[in-house]
């Protein structure tokens, strides 16, 4: 899950879904925004959550939200996506989005999975994150932006496509700041997509925005998680 998965993540919506600015949604930048949120400290909580049959596969994430209980990430990623018009607006729009979604989550994984590594082998995973983000994802959206000269990566409108690859080239930046000064389109296109109000305002100081992994959280999930 976006990152959400490996945070040991309950997500819930209990009352009344609160609007959604455009902007919308997904993973962390936007579920975080418009959900209460309730992170799993203890295996006891997880337990809870099992017991009671909250979870359909005994997993987090879970998100409720209109009278159901969403849970595998990419299900809730879509049902927002598609509730919230960041899904494309026919079949071919959508299959778009949905690949460069999968190809972004691909490399966003490699970075939720890095402060799980020994600490000896994650030097050199951020030189492995840098080689597969230089030479097989951002030219492909480098190329896209400098194709159609718009915007956004599809159909000229927010799509979950640009709120994934922002957050993934944001998270790759604070580990790799240079990560983009070969690739202009994506420089200016993340400036432009970071300054969308709602999206700005998760990004600034002060917001629900996680910070970055540190070793407390890496010890909390272990002891959730591990028999
Ligand atoms: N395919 C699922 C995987 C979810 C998953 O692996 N959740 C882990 C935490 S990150 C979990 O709840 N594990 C508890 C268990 O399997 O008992 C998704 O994408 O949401």
């Amino acid at each position: 899950m976006p990152l959400w998965s490996t945070r040991s993540l309950y997500l819930h919506c209990p009352s009344r879904e609160r609007g959604m600015p455009q902007g919308g949604p997904s993973g962390e930048l936007s579920l975080t925004t418009w959900f209460d949120e309730e992170f799993l400290e203890t295996k006891e909580q997880l337990q809870k959550l099992q017991d009671g049959n909250h979870l359909l596969f005994q997993q987090v994430p879970m998100v409720e939200i209109d009278g159901m209980k969403l849970v595998q990430t990419r299900s809730i990623l879509h049902y927002i996506a598609d509730k919230h018009h960041l899904f494309g607006k026919d079949l071919k729009e959508r299959t778009l989005i949905d690949m460069y979604v999968e190809g972004t989550l691909d490399l966003l994984e490699l970075l939720i999975m890095h402060p799980f590594l020994k600490p000896d082998d994650q030097q050199k995973e951020v030189a492995n994150m840098a080689q597969k983000a230089i030479i097989r994802y951002f030219p492909v959206f480098e190329k896209v932006l400098r194709g159609h000269g718009q915007r956004f990566l599809v159909g000229n409108q927010l799509s979950l496509a640009d709120i994934i690859l922002l957050q993934t080239i944001l998270a790759l930046e604070e580990k790799i700041p240079n990560i983009l000064s070969a690739f202009p389109h994506l420089q200016e296109y993340t400036v432009k997509i970071s300054n969308i109000p709602t999206i700005k305002k998760f990004l600034e100081p002060g917001s629900k925005k996680k910070p970055p992994p540190d070793d407390i959280y890496v010890r909390t999930v272990y002891n959730i998680f591990m028999p």
